[in-house]
């Protein structure tokens, strides 16, 4: 082994060395011969990585090829649909099944998901539908993007244990884009709004690494669009927090109705978009209302006690609304 090889070999090693499939050992040591430093005193090691690589690729030619596609879709159900993603083993299997009724497999070892699992996660009077995705890595198959495309958030979840962080998040940039997820212009065709998440705070380092990360993700979005938050999994750490940034990067609001003369119905929101107007909640209740409405009275508690409003006012988050035909 020759001298002065970077800790980041040996940790990419390490990975190698615990990979199971042939996919994902060629990841890594293609990752292996991207760390190593490239003068004379590493070329029989060089030598060796492109000799395992060419094996590798030899043996992943002859494997069968399984004719059966396989796809993955979920419905959406709930508030909003998000997809929890990201970095092999940063905990997001962990994170589904702390915040859902998701029977989700936890492993030491990483790639340890191979096929995504959907769970409901209750915020204050709400469903939200999580989904445990599988780890970024090159050559994901199709209904992979298609999952994190038609999802409505995008939850990535980084490894704060881990001084790879970035590279391995430059990598995963690139994979997004190749999967055509666009998480960066939002004007343009396919983009997905997304909230990175680092894991496992507990550990040493944790905050310096955060803070790495968050110079670096500064490079690629503006601070108003960043929505950023770091966490603990295993001590329950900022996940009231998480939730909150969740149901808000839903950009959803709750309004309640009141039949003329009795209690509001607080247990059973509608669901709408923000900025949605008295209309189009008559729309989501009932197309009866829709057609007939004249007019509304509403409460918030705040400037509303049961004033009157016309059809093209816009609701807030908690309005209780009723609807007169
Ligand atoms: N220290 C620490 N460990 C954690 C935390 N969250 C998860 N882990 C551990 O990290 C390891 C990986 O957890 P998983 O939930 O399986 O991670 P994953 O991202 O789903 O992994 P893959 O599906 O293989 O990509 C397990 O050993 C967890 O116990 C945390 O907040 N702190
Ligand atoms: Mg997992």
């Amino acid at each position: 082994m020759p001298a002065n090889l970077p800790p980041q070999y040996f940790e990419v090693e390490e990975k190698y060395r615990q990979a199971r499939t042939i996919e994902e050992k060629l990841y890594y040591l293609k990752e292996m011969l991207a760390v190593v430093p490239k003068h004379k005193g590493t070329e029989k090691l060089q030598k060796e990585i492109k000799t395992k690589i060419s094996k590798l690729r030899k043996e992943l030619g002859k494997k069968p090829k399984i004719s059966r596609t396989v796809w993955y879709h979920f419905e959406k159900q709930g508030a909003g649909q998000i997809a929890v993603f990201g970095s092999p083993n940063s905990g997001k299997s962990s994170l589904v099944k702390l915040l859902t009724n998701a029977n989700t497999e936890i492993a030491e070892y990483p790639f340890s998901t191979k096929t995504p699992i959907a769970g409901m996660m209750r915020y204050e009077n709400i469903q939200i539908q999580l989904i445990d995705c599988p780890p970024l890595k090159p050559n994901l198959p199709p209904w992979y993007f298609h999952l994190l495309r038609s999802a409505d958030v995008l939850l990535y979840l980084f490894d704060l244990s881990q001084d790879s962080l970035l590279e391995e998040c430059e990598e995963n940039f690139k994979i997004l884009e190749e999967g055509k997820v666009n998480i960066f212009k939002k004007d343009e065709a396919n983009y997905k709004k997304i909230i990175f998440c680092g894991n496992k705070l507990d550990c040493e380092n944790s905050d310096f690494r955060y803070n790495l990360f968050l110079e670096f993700i500064r490079n690629y979005l503006p601070n108003e669009e960043l929505k950023i938050i770091a966490i603990s999994v295993k001590e329950k750490k900022n996940i009231e927090d998480l939730k909150r940034l969740l149901f808000e990067s839903l950009e959803i609001i709750r309004v309640y109705t009141k039949p003329p003369g009795k209690p509001p119905e607080l247990e059973e929101p509608i669901i709408l978009k923000k900025n949605s107007n008295v209309l189009e909640a008559a729309k989501a209740l009932h197309k009866d209302f829709y057609r007939n409405l004249k007019y509304a009275r509403l409460w918030d508690n705040k400037n509303f006690f049961g004033q009157r409003v016309e059809k093209n006012h816009i609701l807030k988050d908690g309005d209780i609304i009723e609807f007169h035909i």
